[in-house]
């Protein structure tokens, strides 16, 4: 459009002059001429100044591109707090509860009996025998004092209640160099009849021949020689002490 302004202002300039030196010179007025035939198109035009800046068009709508590559693990978090209590579950069965209820009792006996091997390897001399241990230091001392050591240790003046047990405290001589052990037994409230440390009539005895004799009517306590037998003593004496710890 602009070019063919521009050719249109230059047509009739060109006319214009054409009629500025014609008008110059005086003559005399022709028959007008026919209009010549449009001119061909003149070359383009020089390349206008640029035009104001336009708007900021919108924002395009691009193809979504593929997916990245997975990035590296992030650093571990805090240690959440503590959730809550959950709630109960469904009761057991039967079986289940007497199941439970057994494991219990197992589990206790364990204890008690781990607690006992405890208590008992705190001495120097330990003996297993079924559900007790004899045990001992090696201490000497009268019937009061002994029991007052075992009765300390949380036990009693070892008192063997059949020969298995007999032989076993027999068989501490041996360990202890001793020739008398004493035994948890005495007929202190009611001469010639022997009890345990419980007041309870003794199940079980080895007697040597001839005793007890209460010898000088002065012998209450017990004690077991080394070839396993017993004799009545004198409870101020002095013997070697060992203590039974029951376990279970
Ligand atoms: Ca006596
Ligand atoms: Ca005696």
């Amino acid at each position: 459009m602009l070019k063919h302004q521009i050719f249109a202002v230059l047509l009739l300039m060109e006319f214009m002059l054409l009629a500025a030196a014609q008008s110059s010179c005086p003559a005399y007025a022709g028959v007008p001429g026919t209009p010549g035939h449009n001119g061909s198109p003149g070359r383009d035009g020089r390349d206008g100044f640029p035009g104001p800046k336009g708007e900021k068009g919108d924002p395009g709508v691009g193809a979504q591109g593929p997916p990245g590559k997975i990035g590296p693990p992030g650093p571990a978090g805090a240690v959440g707090l503590k959730g809550q209590k959950g709630s109960l579950g469904p009761q057991g069965t039967a079986a289940d509860i007497n199941l439970i209820t057994k494991l219990q009792l197992d589990i206790k006996k364990l204890t008690d009996r781990l607690s006992g091997i405890e208590k008992a390897s705190r001495f120097r001399i330990f003996r297993n025998i079924g559900g007790k241990y004899y045990v001992s230091d090696g201490l000497t001392a009268n019937y009061n004092d002994g029991l007052k050591f075992c009765t300390n240790a949380g036990g009693r003046i070892a008192l063997p209640t059949n020969e298995e047990e007999n032989t076993l405290l027999m068989s501490l001589h041996a360990v202890l160099g001793s020739s008398y052990i004493m035994i948890g037994t005495t007929d202190n409230q009611i001469e010639g009849t022997f009890v345990d440390m419980h007041n309870q009539p003794l199940t079980f005895t080895k007697w040597m021949k001839n005793e007890p004799n209460d010898y000088r009517g002065n012998e209450d306590c017990v004690a077991i020689y080394t070839d396993g037998e017993w004799n009545d003593v004198k409870c101020d004496s002095q013997w070697h002490v060992v203590c039974e710890l029951q376990i279970e």
